[in-house]
C-alpha cells in the first residue's frame, strides 16, 4: 500500500489566550470558523496533510487547550515540536507585548533548532487595529524569522502561513526524516538553534559537511551557510 506521506511534522500554536489560536487551527485544519463556539472547547491536536515540494507532508497542529491562561505551558508541549508559531491579536496591544515573553519560553523550553513563525491575527479588523504591520516585521527580524498577517475569520494567510513553516522545516530537515539539527559540538555553547549562534550542524556522516569548526559570537555568516546547506539535497549515508 502506498504511504499516506512522506513527513510528520509536529506544530505547536502558543500565544496568549483569545488571539485566536483555535480558530486558525481550525480553519486550517476543517476550513471553517464559527465564533460562537470556538472559545468554549478546547482541542488538543488536529491533522491536515499538504503538498509541498513534490512531498506530502503530514501536520499535526497542537493547540495550547486554555493553558496559556494560566501561562503553564509545559516543557512537554514544546518538546518535540518542530515548529512553533507564536500569536498575537492585532487589536491587543498587550499580546504583541507578551511575544517576547512567549519567546523566552520557546528558548527555555523547546528542542534546539526549532522552527518558527510569528502571525499577528485578526488582520480583518482594521479599524480596531494597535499593532502597527511595521512593529511586528521589526520583531521578526530581530528574531530572525518570518512574519504574516492572518485572519482566521476571514481566511487569510492562514494556508500560507502554515505551508511556509513545513516548507522551512523540511528545507531545514534537508528533506530528509533522519537528519536532525544537533548541538554545536565546536563550543558547546547553549544557543544553538537561536538565529543570533546559527551553530548548527548536520550529524557526523550525514552527508559531505559534517560540522561547522569552533566560532565566536554571534555568528550569523554561519547561520545563512547552515540554512543554504540545508536546501541541499545530502548524499545518501
Ligand atoms: N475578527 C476576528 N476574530 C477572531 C479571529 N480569530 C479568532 N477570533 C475570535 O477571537 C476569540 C478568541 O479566539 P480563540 O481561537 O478561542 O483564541 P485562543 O484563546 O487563542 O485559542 C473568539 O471569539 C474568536 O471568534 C479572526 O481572525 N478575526
Ligand atoms: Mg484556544
Amino acid at each position: 500500500m502506498a504511504k499516506a506521506y512522506d513527513h510528520l511534522f509536529k506544530l505547536l500554536l502558543i500565544g496568549d489566550s483569545g488571539v485566536g489560536k483555535t480558530c486558525l487551527i481550525i480553519r486550517f485544519a476543517e476550513d471553517s470558523f464559527n465564533s460562537t463556539y470556538i472559545s468554549t472547547i478546547g482541542i488538543d491536536f488536529k491533522i491536515r496533510t499538504v503538498d509541498i515540494e513534490g512531498k506530502k507532508i503530514k501536520l499535526q497542529v497542537w493547540d495550547t487547550a486554555g493553558q496559556e491562561r494560566f501561562k503553564t505551558i509545559t516543557t512537554a508541549y514544546y518538546r518535540g515540536a518542530m515548529g512553533i508559531i507564536l500569536v498575537y491579536d492585532i487589536t491587543d496591544e498587550k499580546s504583541f507585548e507578551n511575544i517576547q515573553n512567549w519567546m523566552k519560553s520557546i528558548k527555555e523550553n523547546a528542542s534546539a533548532g526549532v522552527e518558527r513563525l510569528l502571525l499577528g491575527n485578526k488582520c480583518d479588523m482594521e479599524a480596531k487595529r494597535k499593532v502597527r504591520k511595521e512593529q511586528a516585521t521589526k520583531l521578526a527580524q530581530e528574531h530572525g524569522i518570518r512574519f504574516f498577517e492572518t485572519s482566521a475569520k476571514s481566511s487569510v494567510n492562514v494556508d500560507e502561513a502554515f505551508s511556509c513553516l513545513a516548507r522551512d522545516i523540511l528545507l531545514k530537515s534537508g528533506g530528509r526524516r533522519s537528519v536532525s539539527w544537533v548541538r554545536c559540538a565546536g563550543c558547546g555553547c547553549s544557543c544553538v538553534g537561536s538565529d543570533s549562534c546559527g551553530a548548527l550542524r548536520f550529524p557526523a556522516g550525514a552527508g559531505d559537511f559534517g560540522g561547522f569548526p569552533p566560532h565566536s559570537h554571534p555568528a550569523p555568516a554561519l547561520l545563512s551557510r547552515s540554512r543554504e546547506m540545508a536546501a541541499r539535497p545530502l548524499a545518501p549515508s
